[in-house]
């Protein structure tokens, strides 16, 4: 019964789709705008991805309170050492001066008889993506005595387990800025460390710490997307003879006469897309050209094939 009673739902449903495919056969369809102005009309905003560097630590010290540096470790320290272990001031330790630091600084300092340190100062920062750049400006200067036992150990440590990256242990006199890019996990706390160990040697100084890491991307919104495995970046959308479309690469672009085999196009980056796209438009001006030129010469030759066989009619005896 349940059935029969179904049968004029049925009915109103096929009569609906039937109705649906007949209008569809001449009717304009909008996606995102109930006033279509073709066959097919999508239309929504363009909205860029967002992609980019972010910074999520930037200390040059500058506007760090002068005096003992507050997130430090001292591991060890003998009273004949300089009052503080890693120090903010306004200009090096004698002799340590680091040639790219300006204004505020973190200094430590060993320069005492019978002064044996080691002390670790960090800045903490956390992660939101997969991959951190960190530089820094830095100068560690040794002296002779004891050989000049001072060292520079750089460390990323995980705060929340604890586990410890090193980045680079410096044991000669050096100058420079420090790089790196290295994997982390996202969403976790971590801090940069600086441990310096020196027994009546000279010193060390750390400036313009940064770490920055890839944006976390924001997707972008589009009028329309078509997915279908043949998608790539910079890819343009290609029909064959019969209107199936595909994306292609612009390469495969590359025009077949003669003139151009010599013409190499590249794809990578968004320029050389670019100039590949440029590079298509002045060949097209070329070959409209040349078809200009031989519609004029076809006019020419069919007016003097006319001439011809004028003449030969009033010529003929
Ligand atoms: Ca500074």
């Amino acid at each position: 019964m349940a059935s029969q009673n179904n049968k004029p739902h049925y009915l109103v449903f096929f009569c609906i789709v039937f109705l649906s495919f007949t209008l569809s056969t001449s009717a304009q369809v909008g996606i995102g705008t109930t006033e279509p102005e073709a066959m097919l009309h999508v239309k929504g905003d363009y909205v860029a991805p967002v992609t980019g560097e972010n910074t999520i630590l930037d200390e040059n010290f500058n506007s760090t309170t002068i005096g003992q540096y507050p997130n430090q470790i001292v591991n060890s320290r003998t009273s004949s050492c300089p009052p503080n272990a890693w120090v903010v001031t306004n200009s090096p330790y004698d002799r340590t001066g680091c040639s790219a630091c300006t204004g505020r600084m973190l200094n430590i300092s060993s320069d005492e008889y019978d002064c044996i340190l080691d002390a670790t100062a960090f800045v903490p920062f956390t992660t939101t993506g997969t991959s951190i750049s960190i530089s820094f400006d830095y100068k560690i200067f040794r002296g002779t005595y004891n050989n000049g036992n001072g060292r520079l150990i750089f460390l990323l440590h995980n705060e929340d387990d604890t586990t410890e990256i090193t980045l680079q242990t410096v044991e000669t006199n050096t100058n420079t800025s420090f790089t790196t890019t290295l994997g982390v996990v996202p969403g976790t706390n971590y801090s940069l460390r600086f441990r310096y160990t020196g027994e009546w040697d000279y010193g060390a100084t750390v400036d313009n710490i940064k770490i920055t890491e890839e944006a976390v991307s924001a997707p972008g919104a589009y009028a329309f997307k078509l997915e279908d495995g043949t998608q790539g970046p910079g890819y343009v959308l290609v029909s064959d003879a019969d209107g199936n479309a595909s994306w292609q690469p612009v390469s495969a672009l590359r025009p077949v006469s003669n003139d151009s085999s010599g013409i190499s196009l590249n794809t990578g980056s968004s320029e050389e897309i670019r100039k590949n796209l440029e590079l298509l438009s002045n060949l097209k001006n070329i070959v409209r050209e040349r078809e200009i030129v031989l519609e004029t010469e076809n006019e020419r030759i069919q007016t003097l094939q006319e001439t011809v066989n004028s003449s030969n009619l009033k010529n003929k005896p």
